[in-house]
């Protein structure tokens, strides 16, 4: 499949500065929701973000840069197929080989979606160099099935864990005894790592609310010192309502992505 076939291109994040080829971050959106079990929505979550993104923030950030700066290129929403899970994880899996394939040094940024798209980012990323995986989540997402399904997003923490073994999960804090247990045994992961970043670890305009938050500043205070391969954001649900949060949270990984 080409790159028309994989994505569209209808709403991007910024007018492109530059080249896929020439980029040094590469925004990807995956508007899929078709194993949500509580609230649907999140497949408005890419141009949700994007539109935000455009509306509300500064292109200067006091301590990660000048956004303008950047060598930045979005490069669309994959086309998925609603209701259609193997299939759209294939189609996800071809997207991200598709992006590494012109630019193989690029660092992607994905924009959920739900979280069960992470696994494919990180099986796609998974032959191009060694790193860990880390994430923010209010749930564990390692059930091994969920709904007597392999790839729901309920499981995909479980699955990059079976691929990668080096897995840490932060800021979770519902789940069923078994899977709560093995979150909490999990060890620390060294640099460099994948970051995955459930919203719903600081807000409730998500797919899978969960009460209690972590607060925004102090999942960023996690972030700031790591080194990044590349990152995701999930799970964030314009459906439910707008958090402007999810905007900056991206504009800052951008900019930490780009050094
Ligand atoms: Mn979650």
């Amino acid at each position: 499949m080409d790159m028309k076939e994989l994505f569209t291109r209808t709403n991007i994040i910024c007018d492109d500065v530059c080249s896929l080829k020439d980029a040094d971050v590469v925004v990807l959106g995956i508007p899929f929701d078709s194993t949500c079990v509580e609230v649907p929505g999140t497949r408005f979550g890419p141009n949700a973000i994007r539109e935000e993104f455009r509306t509300h923030l500064n292109s200067f950030d006091p301590e990660l840069g000048e956004l303008r700066d950047v060598k930045l290129h979005d490069v669309g929403n994959v086309r998925v197929l609603h209701g259609n899970v193997p299939k759209t994880n294939e189609r996800i899996f071809l997207a991200v080989k598709a992006v590494l394939e012109q630019n193989p040094s690029a660092k992607i940024l994905t924009l959920g979606g739900e979280h069960s798209i992470t696994y494919q980012v990180v099986r796609a990323l998974y032959e191009n160099g060694r790193f860990s995986y880390l994430c923010y989540d209010a749930h564990t997402d390692l059930w091994d099935k969920f709904n007597d399904m392999e790839l729901s997003h309920a499981c995909g923490n479980k699955r990059v864990m079976d691929l990668l073994k080096k897995v840490e999960v932060r800021g979770f804090r519902t789940g069923e005894k078994e899977v709560f247990d093995t979150a909490r045994s999990l060890s620390k992961v060294k640099d460099p790592v994948y970051l995955s970043i459930d919203v719903d670890v600081f807000s409730d305009k998500v797919g899978c609310p969960v009460a209690g938050f972590m607060d925004f500043e102090d999942v960023w205070a996690g972030i700031k010192p790591r080194s990044l391969v590349a990152a995701d954001v999930v799970e964030y649900n314009p459906m439910v309502g707008k958090d402007i949060r999810v905007a900056e949270l991206v504009k800052r990984l951008i900019l930490k992505l780009s050094k």
